[in-house]
């Protein structure tokens, strides 16, 4: 620290605490910046000096200056409420490591209903990505069908694209189309990671593709009557569907390492038809 730098324990608890959670939410250090300069009462060099500290005093003690944290998909939950240019979006719940957050009013009932229209019957059987050479192929974990809205294909689709870019701050060309997935009952998703394994010869081929998937949304386009939650086994946790709610999680740490703690599945449906909207946000462009 320079004489002149203000110290982080210093600070007024509010900024302390909003720094800290912050950084725990995955915000990019230079929009922090940008939003404790905007408040008018630090200088950006300040502000980099004092988020810099306490990046430092989260990360202890190393054996040098780590690498330093990379680019993130992030959601700002300050408040309960999210303004965004088209809509308003609720803040549900915030699970904090690792990060899942519940969202309701992502998307209306019509917009639900138009994404299903569009797909009509072009569903085939799921598939996942074989770990040999990543060829899609079906797997008995996953009983579902499937369908694509590719970009560009659908007005809707595009509308929600956007919404969910300014939503989680991210370039959506660094995004794949949105996946369909409708289970039946008995039909289920068991658990998995959507994280591509590096050490996977089948992965690295779609890792090629875009890089790694960084983060989740799970866009639920109907209510269930029974069953099909999503489940995280190792978090103890099961959201269930309601049509217009979206659920984010972030799928590795701020470099961009997959994290274990993310195994998540749909639980099999009891009674009725479970329809969800997959968007994986990437690295880089994809495709
Ligand atoms: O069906 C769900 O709730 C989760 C789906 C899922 O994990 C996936 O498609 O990768």
């Amino acid at each position: 620290m320079t004489p002149f730098e203000l110290a982080f324990a210093d600070l007024p608890q509010n900024w302390r605490d909003w720094i800290m959670e912050n950084l725990a939410l995955g915000c990019r250090p230079q929009d922090m910046v940008d939003g404790m300069a905007g408040s008018g009462q630090y200088s950006p060099a300040a502000a980099r000096a004092l988020i810099d500290q306490a990046l430092a005093a989260r990360d202890g003690p190393g054996p040098g200056p780590g690498p330093a944290p990379l680019a993130m998909p992030f959601i700002d939950t300050r408040s309960n409420r999210i303004a965004l240019p088209d809509r308003e979006v609720e803040v549900l719940f915030v699970l904090k490591k690792p990060q899942v957050i519940l969202l309701g009013n992502v998307l209306s009932a019509e917009e639900c209903d138009a994404i299903i229209a569009h797909c009509g019957a072009r569903y085939a059987r799921s598939t996942v990505a074989a770990e040999a050479d990543g060829a899609s192929v079906v797997h008995e974990g996953r009983t579902s069908e499937m369908a694509f809205i590719q970009r560009g294909e659908a007005e809707v689709a595009e509308r929600i694209d956007r919404r969910l870019a300014a939503l989680a701050h991210w370039n959506i060309e660094c995004s794949e189309p949105f996946q369909l997935q409708k289970y039946d009952p008995t039909q289920e998703y068991r658990p998995h990671y959507d994280w591509l394994d590096p050490a996977s010869a089948g992965h690295r081929a779609h890792l090629a593709r875009g890089g790694q998937r960084l983060a989740t949304f799970v866009l639920y386009l109907c209510d269930v009557a029974q069953g099909g939650g999503t489940v995280f086994p190792n978090l103890g946790l099961e959201v269930f569907p309601k049509k217009g709610n979206a659920l984010w999680f972030l799928n590795t740490d701020q470099h961009h390492a997959p994290d274990p703690q993310t195994l998540h599945g749909g639980a099999p449906v009891v009674s009725g038809t479970k329809i969800i909207a997959n968007k994986w946000l990437r690295q880089e462009r994809y495709g």
